[in-house]
């Protein structure tokens, strides 16, 4: 069993509709527990500023499928979700899961890169996890916490 922890973002479409449908494709994923779930937090975006806030959460599962078998499963769940894969970065989306850590692994593939690559400058991602998780510990050994003290989270708010 592998303890996984996902980010969802969504900022189209009904971001709370998109979210709920989420979590319980989630807890369906094969061999796959879901055991954990954040509040749901409105976040400003990130990159470009003329898009709708975001409706941000993080999740912990527990799983025995390999990394690129969870992606499948994430990216399959876009997917139904109405997710289109657009050439502009950081754009607007119906619903985004991204999986921020898997167990201890550090990996860089042509698919994945864990830890995510930018979770490090993203309070949206690290205070819902932080809510999850109060003790985690990155790979590197870094405290969630402490990285979580060197953003700004005050424009954070709840759902
Ligand atoms: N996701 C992005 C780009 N910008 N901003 C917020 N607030 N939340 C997100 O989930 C987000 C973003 C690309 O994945
Ligand atoms: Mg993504
Ligand atoms: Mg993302």
């Amino acid at each position: 069993m592998t303890r996984v922890y996902l980010a969802l973002g969504s900022n189209l479409a009904d971001p709370l509709h998109q979210v709920q449908s989420a979590l319980d494709a989630l807890a369906a994923i094969p061999a796959t527990t879901r055991v954990a779930t954040s509040s749901l937090y409105r976040t400003p975006p990130y990159g470009p500023p003329n898009q709708p806030d975001y409706l941000n959460a993080a999740v912990a599962l527990e799983t025995t499928l390999s990394p690129e078998a969870l992606l499948d499963h994430t990216q399959r769940i876009e997917l139904e979700q109405g997710r289109v894969r657009k050439d502009h970065r950081w754009g607007p989306r119906t619903l985004d899961l991204d999986i921020m850590l898997f167990g201890s692994l550090t990996l860089a593939s042509e698919r994945l890169t864990v830890p995510h690559y930018d979770m490090h400058n993203r309070a949206f991602m690290l205070l819902p996890l932080l809510e999850i998780a109060p003790d985690l510990r990155l790979p590197d050994g870094t405290a969630l916490a402490a990285l979580l003290a060197t953003l700004d989270s005050s424009s954070i708010r709840r759902w």
